[in-house]
């Protein structure tokens, strides 16, 4: 049952079609199942999600609505960036609440899933036009592999990446660039003691840009440098595990020089399950120029014996870190493949 899941909602809280009791004069006649268009209901844009609740903005009045999902759209679930179509009370008088009656198409949709055997998805934000990959270049160290994997999403939800280092007051993060000395990603580098915002608010303008990466890498600390009214919380980060405090702990967008911010909690893994094979391939650019000419029936891996990217690597041709990114698309594939076999 449900409500067993929703011990926080209060007798306000519940949609009023839950408890209308519709007059139904001609007696055992089923109900029709049409549902109200909602064509002139007011549209905006969800800025946060908590606990079930929906903040939303108008389009037509600088206003912030609650709202919750009406009945029909709780399995479909709204993201923060979805444009939402409202209906109900949208007065904010107390005790009221607007529904979500519809959800307008999506530009793009960033997912996830739990692991990468795992093609059940989780929705982290819908209509961005880029996703920024913050990683610290200490404190927490960096992880490629996770980059590998964020670039991967990025692709297969066509958004455009930006790799964002941080912290490099603790550290000289030349050599872990030549990493993705391959790439054709803006990457912009940040210190929080002394930011500079020139080239990043560049990158951000007009756009609706998805900040990833894991706790502690200073997501929100830098969206407090961009937008200082966004008050996002900042945590430390642990100095035995080096792990983040997981701080934020929901998805939320913040108005930026003409486009949205959207700060969103660290997490531990990002899994791949939804992902096309073919889109992990071309989410690895400076790989992709070898595979193409590999034969048509070469699978890439390590066991296939005709592989461009083994000659490659002997060759020299994919740069110093060639072997490293060889051997993460590698992984990921027999990660993925592990779906498959399920
Ligand atoms: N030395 C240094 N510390 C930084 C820098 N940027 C952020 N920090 C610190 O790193 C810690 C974590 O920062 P947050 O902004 O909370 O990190 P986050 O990525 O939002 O973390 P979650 O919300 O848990 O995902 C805080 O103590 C920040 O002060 C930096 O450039 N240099
Ligand atoms: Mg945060
Ligand atoms: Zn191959």
């Amino acid at each position: 049952m449900s409500w067993l899941y929703e011990p926080e909602l209060g007798p306000h809280d519940l949609d009023e079609t839950d408890v209308r009791i519709r007059p139904n004069p001609k007696g055992n006649k089923p109900r029709t199942k049409k549902r109200p268009d909602h064509k002139s209901a007011p549209l905006g844009m969800v800025l946060g999600v908590d606990l079930g609740r929906y903040r939303v903005l108008l389009d037509d009045e600088p206003r912030m609505v609650n709202a919750t999902l009406a009945k029909e759209m709780r399995k479909a679930g709204a993201a923060v960036g979805d444009r939402v179509a409202l209906a109900g009370d949208t007065s904010e008088t107390e005790g009221t609440l607007a529904r979500i009656v519809r959800i307008e198409p999506r530009s793009s949709l960033l997912r996830r899933s739990a692991d990468d055997s795992d093609q059940v998805e989780r929705v982290i934000v819908a209509n961005a036009t880029q996703m920024m990959v913050v990683l610290s270049i200490a404190n927490p160290e960096p992880r490629t592999r996770l980059v590998d994997r964020y670039l991967a999403a990025a692709f297969d939800a066509g958004l455009k990446p930006i790799l964002c280092i941080t912290k490099t007051d603790l550290a000289d993060p030349t050599d872990f660039l030549a990493n993705f000395a391959g790439l054709s990603i803006p990457v912009v580098l940040n210190r929080s003691d002394d930011p500079s915002l020139v080239k990043l608010t560049e990158l951000l303008r007009g756009q609706t840009t998805v900040i990833v990466g894991h706790s502690g890498v200073g997501k929100s600390t830098l969206v407090n440098a961009l937008v200082p009214s966004a008050a996002r919380a900042t945590g430390h980060v642990n100095a035995v595990t080096g792990r983040g405090r997981q701080t934020s702990t929901s998805v939320r967008a913040i108005a930026f020089d003409g486009g949205w911010i959207i700060d969103t909690p660290g997490i531990r893994s990002f899994g791949l399950g939804h992902i096309k094979p073919e889109n992990l391939l071309r989410s690895f650019e400076d790989l992709y120029r070898v595979i193409e000419k590999c034969p048509r029936d070469c699978s890439h891996a390590a066991d296939s014996p005709d592989c461009g990217l083994d000659d490659a690597i002997a060759a020299g041709t994919l740069g110093e870190s060639g072997a490293a990114r060889v051997d993460s698309l590698r992984r990921l594939m027999t990660s993925l493949d592990s779906k498959h076999e399920n």
